[in-house]
């Protein structure tokens, strides 16, 4: 069975002004479609064909690279985009709010390490929040289309929450201005995704 591209959850201009219309359409439509079209094409007749997505990046290292890049970027935008949502954005609640106090202290010290997560992470990649082997909150990043649930990764863990730093995802309307992007993402974010993904990840 083929990985097939996830249909965006919500229109390509539900996230203006944040995030605009075509980027969101390229991003989906090109980036994510070819990353899953090259996965197809890295796995063809090879038995890791059959796994899952979370299995084969959890075996990642016994990969070719094509795989690594492919698959990474297949799971990491399928996630992203349930975790925006037009209205979103706001302070957390619940679990997520509480598991961040208690991780982190408060809020801002939150916002402030996973913005700088984003913003010194060199070149193209991912910042996270991940639930790590400690069952504790923690803000990594990560190159490429590399993730925290990869046997790779320098902090493994389960990312609850992630935001493309790839010029791809913000360079159409925001150019430059990463900080601005990152500014913004915080608009758009799926509260609720993220406290569904912090319970499936206890
Ligand atoms: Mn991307």
């Amino acid at each position: 069975m083929a990985f097939e591209l996830p249909p965006l959850p919500y229109g390509f201009d539900a996230l203006e002004p944040h995030i605009d219309a075509q980027t969101m359409q390229i991003h989906h439509d090109k980036h994510h479609g070819a990353y899953v079209t090259n996965l197809n094409k890295a796995l063809e007749g090879k038995p890791e064909a059959g796994w899952s997505i979370e299995q084969i990046l959890q075996g990642i290292s016994k990969l070719p690279a094509a795989v690594r890049n492919n698959g990474g970027g297949h799971y990491n935008h399928t996630m992203f985009w349930s975790l925006m949502k037009p209205g979103g954005g706001g302070s957390p609640k619940g679990d997520v709010e509480a598991a961040i106090n208690r991780d982190f202290g408060n809020f801002q010290t939150f916002y402030d390490q996973f913005t700088n997560a984003g913003m010194t992470r060199f070149g193209s990649g991912w910042a996270w929040l991940i639930v790590n082997a400690d069952k504790k909150l923690q803000v990594v990043s990560s190159p490429n289309q590399d993730n925290p649930l990869m046997d790779i990764a320098e902090v493994k863990g389960t990312p609850i929450l992630g935001v493309d730093v790839w010029e791809h995802a913000y360079y159409l309307k925001y150019q430059n201005r990463r900080a601005d992007y990152l500014s913004a993402f915080w608009n758009v974010i799926n509260w609720d995704e993220v406290n569904h993904r912090l319970a499936a990840a206890k």
